[in-house]
């Protein structure tokens, strides 16, 4: 940390995560927090605890997001700051929890300094931002700008069948409806980059110009079952078999198309699902990722048509819904000049670039100015166990966190 008048305690920061990271372990170092679980409850009591202790105004809203306020001079819209603490299954322990944390932190230096700023801060926490639990992702902070409906939200299923209604009230943090957020001044999210690029090229922050537009999709393939002994291979409608070429066909198409496409087969189902009969439906995701929208959603065109087309040719039925879409997300061109400004001004490295990955921040995006400061993934990886960033690294994000929120404190956005 270099010339500046104050920086977060990294100490305290680093045992706040450690204390996350001891929540919902699993081995290889990873978490497994899945949104509305009983991990994820006992790191919401947690949470809670600490914004208390913090002296903040708690409010939870009817998607279980929590909000922890500290008072302004004036009663002026506040700026928020958060990310999420859900995990995928196999999650790291940063993603999403470093955003939140590192909020708490700029929270605890400005109580340990006595600044009392001109506007309130908010640190929040959203739920269900991984969508691995409950499809699609979002769903907080989508909720809460008014994205998607408390119905939708609330009658979302996990594989289990179980609602995001019934597991949000069986874990206690179903709170009061309340009306989409809106009048606030700006909302920065800190977040690790989930990529290579800032390790790459040796930079110590990234300055995310927005976030790259998706399409999650379902596709169900059916055949005809049979017996897997007695079935001659020529008399035989694999579902399985079609659906795998019909993988080599995506990746083929994908990588031609344009290198900055990503096309990823997550989540797969077939059935029966018994070593010896023959599937007769597959069920399986598709991830269409790009940071133009009119090459995802060609591509996207083009693609339901040859598929349609490779199961017909053999009747296959071909069924695909359309599970969730978000258009390319451009933050704030104020907000990112200010990130960039306190970055130098710390004499830190800087590479403006946008998120492959989704974040709340995109759906804040839609209702205030907004960005995000990213910091290194070593590897640039992450969805993985063995995630990972430098302390020198959550220490420098969690300071230009600190610096961004005091000067937006003192500067009129608009
Ligand atoms: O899907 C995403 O990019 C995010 O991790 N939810
Ligand atoms: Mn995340
Ligand atoms: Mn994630």
């Amino acid at each position: 940390m270099k010339n500046t008048k104050i920086n977060i305690d990294f100490n305290r920061l680093k045992a706040t995560l450690e204390k996350s990271s001891s929540i919902g372990t699993i081995p290889g170092d990873g978490l497994r927090r899945l949104a509305l679980s009983e991990e994820d409850k006992k790191m919401r009591d947690i949470f809670l605890n600490w914004m208390k202790e913090a002296g903040l105004e708690i409010r939870i809203d009817e998607f279980g997001n929590m909000f922890g306020r500290r008072a302004g001079k004036a009663n002026l819209t506040p700026i928020m700051i958060g990310s999420h603490l859900d995990t995928q299954p196999n999650g790291g322990r940063f993603d999403g929890v470093l955003g939140v944390l590192s909020a708490l932190e700029v929270i605890r230096t400005l109580n340990d300094q006595q600044i009392e700023t001109n506007r309130p801060i908010e640190v929040v926490n959203f739920t269900n931002e991984e969508g691995a639990r409950f499809e699609p992702a979002l769903l907080g902070s989508g909720g809460a700008t008014g994205i998607f409906s408390l119905d939708y939200v609330y009658s979302r299923t996990d594989i289990d069948g179980k609602t995001f209604d019934s597991e949000l009230e069986h874990i206690g943090y179903k709170g009061e409806k309340q009306s989409p957020l809106s009048n606030i001044h700006a909302f920065i999210e800190l977040h690790i980059e989930q990529g290579p690029i800032l390790e790459n090229e040796k930079k110590e922050i990234g300055v995310v110009q927005g976030v790259k537009g998706m399409t999650w999709m379902e596709l169900k393939v059916t055949g005809s079952g049979g017996h897997a002994g007695p079935t001659p291979m020529n008399l035989r409608k694999d579902a399985l078999m079609k659906v795998a070429n019909m993988i080599v066909y995506l990746e083929e198409k994908a990588k031609q198309w344009d290198e900055n496409l990503s096309v990823t087969i997550g989540r797969m189902h077939l059935s029966p699902g018994v070593v010896n009969c023959i599937p007769e439906e597959v069920v399986f995701s598709l991830d269409i990722r790009h940071v133009k929208d009119e090459i995802r959603e060609q591509f996207i065109k083009e693609t339901k048509q040859d598929l349609q087309d490779m199961c017909e040719q053999e009747q296959f039925q071909l069924s695909i819904t359309d599970l969730w879409q978000v258009s390319t997300t451009h933050f704030h061109s104020k907000i990112i000049k200010k990130i960039k400004e306190v970055a130098e001004e710390l004499d830190l490295s800087t590479r403006e670039l946008y998120s492959g990955a989704g974040h709340d921040a995109k759906y804040m995006s839609d209702i205030c100015p907004t960005g995000m400061i990213f910091l290194p993934s070593i590897g640039g990886i992450s969805h993985v166990e063995h995630e990972l960033s430098l302390d020198s690294d959550i220490e420098n994000a969690a300071n230009v966190l600190l610096h961004t929120v005091l000067k937006l404190d003192n500067e009129q956005i608009k």
